[in-house]
C-alpha cells in the first residue's frame, strides 16, 4: 500500500502521526538505561484561531496546529520539537517554562528550547530545522523559518541569515553566564556534540555523542542540586553534566565548542 502523506492530500493528521513514530523509535534507542517512554496523545487542529501548537504536560498531550499561516502539521522540525518537550518532561518532570524563539531568552528557556530542538533534529537526521509560516518578523525569508546548527558562528554573508538574526544566536546579553542567550545557541551546542566531526568545523572535535546529552538532561539535571551560571538549570548546568559523564578528558572540546558560539563557559 502506498499512503500519500502530503499537503496535496490534506494528510496532516497522517503527517504529523509519522513524524511523531520516527521520534519515538528513535529516542527508544537513545535513552539513557533504566529509562521508559510512556504514552502519548496527539491532537491535530486544523484552521482553529485558538489552538497554537504546543506541549500540554497535564495531559501529556502534543497539540500540532495548522492554519494557512502556520503549516505545522507538515513541519517535522516542529513536531519532533514538541515530541521532545514530552520527553524531557515525562522523564524529568520539569514542565518548559514556554515562550522565546527569535531573540535572547532566559537560560533555562533557552534550556528546555534548545535541547528540544537539537533532540528533535537529531531524531529526524538534519541540522536543519524548518518551519513553513508567515514570519512577521522574517519576512524577508518569506514563508520559511530556517535553522541550521552547524553553520558557523560568524556567518559569512553568502549564508542568507541577516546579520540581527545571526547576533541573536551568538554570545550572551551582558557577555556573563548569567545573561540572556539564545535556545539556537543551546541547540547549537547541543548538536554537535551529538554529530561527528568534520574538517569545515575545526571548532566540533565531538563525535557521536548522543548518550552523554540524553544523560545529561534526562538523568544528570533531575537529579542534582548543583547551579552554576544562571539561576536555574541553564547550560552551563548542562555542560557541567556532561564533563561528568565523559570526565576532564573532553573539557578542551566542550571549551572549543562554548568559544565558537561566544558563550563564556568555565568548567568547574
Ligand atoms: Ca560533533
Ligand atoms: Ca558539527
Ligand atoms: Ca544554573
Ligand atoms: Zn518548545
Amino acid at each position: 500500500m502506498n499512503w500519500r502523506v502530503d499537503r496535496a492530500h490534506g494528510a496532516g493528521a497522517l503527517s504529523v502521526l509519522n513524524t511523531l513514530r520516527r521520534a519515538y523509535s528513535w529516542t527508544m534507542v537513545h535513552l539513557p538505561s533504566g529509562l521508559a517512554l510512556g504514552g502519548l496523545r496527539a491532537r491535530w487542529a486544523q484552521n482553529s484561531r485558538s489552538l497554537f501548537t504546543h506541549y500540554q504536560p497535564d495531559v501529556r498531550e502534543v497539540l500540532i496546529s495548522s492554519t494557512p499561516d502556520s503549516l505545522d502539521d507538515f513541519d517535522p522540525s516542529v513536531i519532533a520539537h514538541e515530541f521532545m518537550h514530552f520527553v524531557v518532561h515525562t522523564q524529568t518532570g520539569e514542565e518548559a517554562p514556554g515562550g522565546g524563539h527569535l531573540y535572547k531568552t532566559d537560560p533555562p528557556l533557552a534550556l528546555s528550547e534548545g535541547a528540544a530542538t537539537a533532540l528533535g533534529q537529531a531524531a529526524l537526521g538534519s541540522s536543519e530545522y524548518i518551519s513553513l509560516g508567515k514570519y512577521w518578523q522574517l519576512q524577508e525569508l518569506e514563508y520559511a523559518f530556517r535553522f541550521n546548527a552547524e553553520l558557523p558562528a560568524k556567518l559569512p554573508a553568502q549564508f542568507g541569515v541577516p546579520e540581527p538574526v545571526a547576533q541573536e544566536r551568538f554570545g550572551t546579553s551582558d557577555g556573563s553566564p548569567n545573561g540572556q542567550v539564545s535556545e539556537w545557541l543551546d541547540a547549537m551546542i547541543f548538536w554537535d556534540m551529538m554529530d561527528g566531526t568534520s574538517a569545515a568545523e575545526p571548532h566540533d572535535a565531538l563525535s557521536n555523542d548522543i548518550f552523554g546529552l540524553t544523560y545529561t538532561l534526562l538523568v544528570y539535571l533531575p537529579g542534582s542540586t548543583a547551579n552554576r551560571g544562571a539561576p536555574g538549570h541553564d547550560l552551563t548546568d548542562a555542560l557541567d553534566g556532561f564533563l561528568q559523564y565523559y570526565g576532564p578528558a573532553l573539557r578542551e572540546d566542550v571549551l572549543k565548542l562554548t568559544r565558537e558560539r561566544g558563550f563564556p563557559y568555565s568548567p568547574p
